[in-house]
């Protein structure tokens, strides 16, 4: 059986990763939609550089917990048959084990070059942001998906959800396109739907079938 999981930030509140549009989802006051822009990165770069900043530092002192374990005993099961899509830029799944791992909405641990388009590591033990290491160009960006740009691997997506038995959906609001698009995509193509959440989605009623709870429950009495 092929499955394609799409996860968003429900997974990783229970590690203590803050989720965007839950009550305590504001960061200084901020909407995401106001932070995580083009616009707002060429009007205030160092108040987007401080949000980024602030969560890959967090990021050091999370842990994965048992839904991105499950996913990852899930992938030793399925091997080449299972990709997980994740709109998250934190690391949880593949901390947690998974390889399989696609990251849709980009990595807080990768740079990315606003003048060559070069993907590097991303550098803090320096104090600075260093130059492109492949350009020259002082020009590192967080390497992260904003609002009117487009998402990563978008074939590859569509690629495997065309061939897909089953999508499940984990803690995701449905707010956002197009990952909120992909269940209507992958029911056309045939798939069962499935939504792991703990509150409905936006989307909810265009699953095949609706389980409400944390991630941490839900994932591992799904996966086991
Ligand atoms: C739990 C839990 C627990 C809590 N257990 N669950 C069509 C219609 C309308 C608008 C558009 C459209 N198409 C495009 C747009 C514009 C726009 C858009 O969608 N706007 C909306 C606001 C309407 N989209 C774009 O601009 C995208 N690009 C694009 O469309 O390009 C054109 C194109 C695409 C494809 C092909 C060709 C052309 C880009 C969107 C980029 C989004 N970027 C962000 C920031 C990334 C970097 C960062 O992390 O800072 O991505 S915004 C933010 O939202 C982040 C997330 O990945 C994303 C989704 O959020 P998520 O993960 O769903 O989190 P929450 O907080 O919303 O929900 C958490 C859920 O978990 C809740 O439901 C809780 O109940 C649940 N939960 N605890 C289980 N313990
Ligand atoms: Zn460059």
């Amino acid at each position: 059986m092929r499955v394609v999981v799409l996860t968003g930030a429900g997974i990783s509140a229970e590690s203590g990763v803050p989720t965007f549009r839950d009550a305590d989802g504001l960061w200084e006051g901020h909407h995401v939609e106001d932070v995580a822009t083009p616009e707002a990165y060429a009007a205030q770069p160092d108040v987007v550089h401080r949000f980024y900043d602030a969560r890959r530092a967090a990021l050091a002192a999370v842990e994965p917990n048992a839904a991105h374990v499950a996913l990852a005993r899930l992938e030793d099961h399925l091997g080449d048959d299972l990709l997980v899509v994740t709109q998250n830029i934190d690391d949880l799944h593949e901390r947690g084990g998974s390889t399989r791992v696609l990251h849709m909405h980009g990595e807080l641990r990768s740079a990315l070059c606003a003048a060559c388009g070069a993907r590097s590591t991303w550098r803090d033990d320096l104090g600075h942001l260093p130059p492109c290491p492949a350009c020259g160009a002082a020009a590192l960006r967080p390497d992260v998906v904003w609002f009117g740009e487009v998402p990563y691997e978008m074939d590859r997506i569509s690629g495997v959800i065309d061939r897909a038995d089953l999508f499940v959906s984990i803690g995701t609001s449905g707010a956002v396109y197009p990952a909120a698009g992909f269940v209507q995509y992958a029911a056309r193509r045939g798939a069962r739907t499935l939504e792991l959440n703990l509150l409905p989605s936006e989307g909810t009623h265009l699953f095949d079938e609706a389980r409400h709870g944390p991630a941490t429950a839900l994932v591992p009495a799904w996966v086991d």
